[in-house]
């Protein structure tokens, strides 16, 4: 009853971070054990904050009786250290701080546990501002890759290995695990459990720069069928261009600018930079959650991606409106 009200209470006070975004929403392994710890630690905490309050209230009242001189306070504090009171009040703090303890040993044991049959790996390299993402089974032909989304089977352990490019970033998805650095020149592990299917939001959690506001990852949690149908379709090569303005998109994309820093497999663009863009348009956003997909967005972006999002590394690029309509029809094409 206690820790439901408490829960409840937290909730309706943090009501600001509820949705895809949300650290007490539970939806992961290693993020419901943590609500739990938490939850374990506020009733644990709340009832000693009370009680010390209650026992300073009690000693202020009777500090202002007219029967307490200096003579019987004296008595009073030289006889306490005996009262059963005093035993008993470090006996709770003892029991308090050893629940405490064992609560947080055994949230980590589990925590480990997950740790050791991970089912998929999924490596992810976060740069300014963007976080690359690759797949890998151990067998090359099977690797996917994509950027600023991932995609989690239900209930299924998976090992997420982070590097970086650059700086210190911090990979989040609050509703489904803590927070785990990504650090230049050494590799970090972080696990996760999906135990709820959904979209969940993810977020670069350690300042990184001008930009790092806008470092967003879309994280979607789906059954291992859908799971195998979203990897099957990531396997194939980009689509080819079906009509005339699409056709005029894939030429300048793969020929021109776009082509040095953005690979699209099974076509010349080969660069190893920039977000990989073979499945670009089935991704829920453009350029790390700061707009989402959609032709105008999409239009906006590549006109002019420094007045969307100033200091990222895509450079405006300067398409007469002929290039900009193809390079866009070839984009949406690339589902
Ligand atoms: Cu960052």
């Amino acid at each position: 009853m206690i820790r439901s009200l408490c829960s409840f209470a937290l909730i309706v006070c943090l009501t600001g971070c509820a949705g895809v975004q949300n650290a007490l929403g539970g939806d992961g392994a290693e993020g419901a054990r943590f609500i739990n710890l938490f939850t374990v630690f506020t009733v644990i905490s709340t009832i000693m904050y009370l009680l010390i309050a209650g026992a300073l209230l009690f000693a202020l009242s009777r500090r202002q009786r007219p029967e307490h001189t200096v003579e019987n306070r004296r008595h009073h504090q030289t006889s306490i250290i005996v009262k059963p009171a005093l035993v008993g009040w470090l006996a709770l703090v003892l029991v308090g701080l050893t629940a405490l303890t064992i609560a947080s040993f055994f949230t980590d044991r589990s925590n480990a546990a997950d740790a050791r049959k991970p089912a998929l790996l999924v490596k992810i390299t976060a740069n300014q501002w963007w976080w690359d993402v690759e797949y890998s089974p151990g067998n090359p032909s099977q690797t996917v890759r994509t950027a600023n989304e991932i995609h989690l089977p239900l209930g299924v352990p998976v090992h997420v290995r982070l590097n970086s490019n650059d700086v210190i970033h911090s990979f989040w998805v609050p509703n489904l695990a803590g927070k785990q650095d990504l650090i230049p020149g050494r590799t970090t592990d972080l696990y996760l459990l999906a135990r709820k299917a959904g979209l969940y939001r993810g977020q670069c959690a350690e300042f990184c720069g001008v930009q790092h506001a806008r470092m967003a990852l879309d994280v979607t949690v789906e059954s291992k069928a859908d799971f195998q149908r979203w990897y099957a379709a990531q396997l194939k090569s980009a689509a080819a261009p079906a009509t005339p303005l699409e056709l005029a998109g894939y030429r300048y994309v793969t020929t021109r600018e776009c082509s040095a820093c953005h690979n699209i497999s099974g076509t010349p663009a080969g660069g190893q930079v920039a977000p990989d863009l073979t499945h670009f348009a089935s991704r829920r956003s453009i350029a790390a959650g700061t707009l989402p997909m959609g032709k105008g967005n999409l239009y906006g972006w590549i006109a002019d991606p420094q007045s969307q999002k100033p200091g990222s590394h895509m450079p405006t690029v300067g398409l007469e409106p002929d290039e900009l309509h193809s390079v866009v029809a070839y984009l949406e094409r690339l589902k």
